[in-house]
């Protein structure tokens, strides 16, 4: 019985690049986005795919199949609660065909699936083509010689995708068997896990197949600064498939006039009167990006090959000092929120209606920013934030490391390997200004020390243009991880988990926690969390906990504080949390978290505008706009 949740080990090697799949005039893009043949192994050892070999032919011929939306949970689909709560492999399946011309010499086709939960093996037309660990990040395979292999054009894919989460994957999770005849049915397997949210699963961002020629753009690394009025950009392109690659660089402004131009792997372009990135807020004109147009080509025997891709670029700097965040070298106030992905029906699945409302709202709020509270987001929504100039912390999925086993060198070395994923994946995106490498682990305990250290150095010998950090609710002078941070981000939650219902403790507790933290490291410091549960509706005067007015309340506290400590070194503030969203079921929580100023619908709650209100009034103050600005 021990083995039937377990996870296969695999290496993980970034020697490739995964720029996010954008059609040119030599790539093409299918999305493989709708409904998908569906079926949970429900066989006791959950492995009865596998045995069966379910990936041969196709899944309705080795049993029932259901249809299942992708991108989405599958866990809210259907009435199953066995589904809702299903731990182990379940089977997806897409049937596509391919043109003709894909799989014609000098041509690559590739499978790329933009996120599944958590655990992966994909195979096409029968045959394995990759596996992969870890949820919300996008992971691809060359499949042209499979395709090759079957004429007519059929391509089936099946990809199996197990949730199960153990000590050693990111977030931890221990799975409980419980063998106890007389108060639990037989095989009673329960997943337990250290973090707040519903453990989602599925296919969650979409599946696409896209070409590329067999020589063709692998990675982009793009750095920038500015002098004066001269925008400086520093780029690298790494070209697969030929030996001498001649690569050209063009820069178009947003009208599609050529800025500047560069040839070779990697160069510099010099902008003059260059437009800078800058935040929503701060600036009249926002999220300013230039298109950088990356082109190979050669001429092989008699034919032309060339590859052209178009990454958007911002250009901007970062900086760290003392007591402040520098944006552009001007200081930066991250008033904003923490989010989730998380919605009615469709879980964590990607849902272009939902992103466009949610960014609405920041914008309604007068939010600058937010945190990837508690994986990576969406890449279409970082391409959201670059173009509306919403400053991204940029969170890997290292929330919940509790338990004293989560810090051995089998988590430590998947967790390098999820930060290589992460910074590969997002490095060249404006709007992220630093990582974050977990939530709220177990910082006081002896392994932490080691264990941030090496983390936090990776991640900047990965990326050294940003500050890295980790969330901290531990106590200031035992936080073994602190000393390793750019920036403090705390959580903390007084009148709620501690106090419940004295609201008077607010001012001092939160003043003295900034002093500590201070006191120690002379680092600024963001409150990365604070906030209370509403069952929205609810009202009371005196405020009562879970009340439209006690969260106000609790805000209040929390903002007259901010108010005198950001005038020395409290850099920002992030609301927990932008909307209210599903968790495991607990007796401290009510159909979910409840932390949102919006309901999961969003829909305010009576904290949104009190937010509101101090949004704009901040963006005023410590924004360029000119003072006295209002509301849109
Ligand atoms: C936290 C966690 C967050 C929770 C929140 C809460 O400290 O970081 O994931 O949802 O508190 O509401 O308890």
């Amino acid at each position: 019985a021990e083995g039937r949740f377990l996870l296969w080990n695999v290496g993980h090697f970034k020697d490739s690049g995964m720029l996010f799949p954008r059609e040119s005039s030599s790539r093409e893009i299918k999305e493989l986005n709708g409904l998908w043949n569906f079926r949970a192994d429900h066989s006791l050892n959950r492995n009865l795919g596998f045995e069966q070999a379910w990936y041969k032919s196709r899944l309705a011929e080795s049993g029932p199949v259901i249809d299942m939306p992708v991108p989405a949970s599958y866990n809210d689909i259907t009435q199953d609660p066995r589904l809702r709560d299903f731990i182990g492999w379940v089977w997806y399946e897409r049937e596509v065909l391919v043109p003709s011309g894909w799989v014609s010499e000098g041509t690559r086709v590739v499978l790329r699936v933009g996120s599944a939960h958590y655990y992966s093996v994909v195979w096409v037309n029968g045959i394995k083509v990759m596996e992969h660990e870890g949820g919300h990040l996008p992971f691809e395979a060359e499949i042209v010689e499979v395709l090759r292999n079957n004429p007519g054009g059929a391509c089936r894919i099946t990809i199996a995708v197990n949730n199960t989460l153990t000590l050693q994957t990111l977030p931890p999770g221990t799975i409980q068997h419980i063998d106890d005849p007389t108060r639990y049915p037989a095989d009673y397997v329960v997943q337990n896990t250290n973090f707040d949210f519903f453990n989602y699963a599925g296919l969650h961002r979409p599946v696409m197949l896209y070409t590329t020629p067999k020589a063709y753009v692998d990675d982009i690394t793009v750095l920038t600064t500015f002098a004066d009025n001269i925008g400086l950009l520093s780029y690298q392109v790494s070209v697969l498939g030929s030996p001498n690659p001649t690569v050209t660089v063009t820069l178009s402004d947003k009208g599609g006039r050529c800025v500047a131009s560069s040839t070779g792997p990697s160069g510099v372009l010099k902008v003059t009167d260059a437009n800078l990135w800058w935040p929503y807020l701060m600036h009249e004109n926002p999220g300013y990006l230039y298109s950088m147009g990356v082109s190979w080509a050669a001429f092989i025997v008699g034919s032309v090959y060339e590859d052209v891709y178009a990454l958007p670029v911002g250009i901007r700097t970062v900086q760290v000092t003392n007591t402040q965040f520098l944006l552009n070298n001007k200081p930066f106030y991250f008033h904003g929120v923490n989010k989730h992905e998380d919605a009615d029906i469709r879980g964590k699945g990607l849902d272009w209606p939902l992103m466009v409302k949610d960014f609405n709202l920041l914008k309604w709020l007068g939010a600058n920013s937010f945190r990837t509270s508690h994986y990576p987001y969406a890449e279409e929504i970082m391409q959201m934030a670059d173009r509306h100039g919403i400053v991204v912390i940029d969170e890997c999925p290292g929330v919940g490391i509790k338990d004293i086993r989560s810090f051995g060198n089998a988590s430590l070395s998947h967790h390098l390997a999820v930060m290589d994923e992460l910074v590969r994946r997002d490095k060249n995106h404006a709007s992220v200004v630093m990582w974050s490498v977990a939530n709220e682990p177990a910082a006081e305990m002896p392994p932490a020390g080691f264990y941030f250290k090496t983390l936090m150095a990776h991640t900047k010998s990965l990326d050294p243009t940003r500050p890295v950090t980790f969330i901290t609710d531990s106590n200031f002078a035992r936080d073994k991880g602190a000393p390793y941070v750019d920036v403090i981000c705390v959580n903390s939650y007084f009148s709620w988990y501690h106090d419940p219902g004295h609201l008077e403790v607010i001012p001092f507790q939160l003043n003295t926690q900034f002093e500590n933290w201070y006191g120690k490291y002379q680092k600024p410091i963001i409150q990365s969390e604070y906030g209370a549960d509403v069952v929205p509706g609810l009202h009371t005067d005196p405020p009562m906990m879970f009340t439209e007015e006690y969260q106000k309340m609790v805000l209040q506290n929390y903002h007259d504080v901010f108010d005198r400590k950001r005038k020395e070194y409290v850099i920002g503030e992030l609301i927990w949390n932008f909307a209210d969203f599903m968790t495991a079921q607990t007796v401290t929580r009510v159909v979910g978290n409840k932390k949102g100023i919006f309901s999961r619908q969003r829909h305010p709650k009576a904290g949104a505008f009190l937010l509101r209100e101090r949004y704009w009034r901040l963006a005023n103050e410590t924004g360029l706009l000119p003072v006295g600005a209002k509301y849109p």
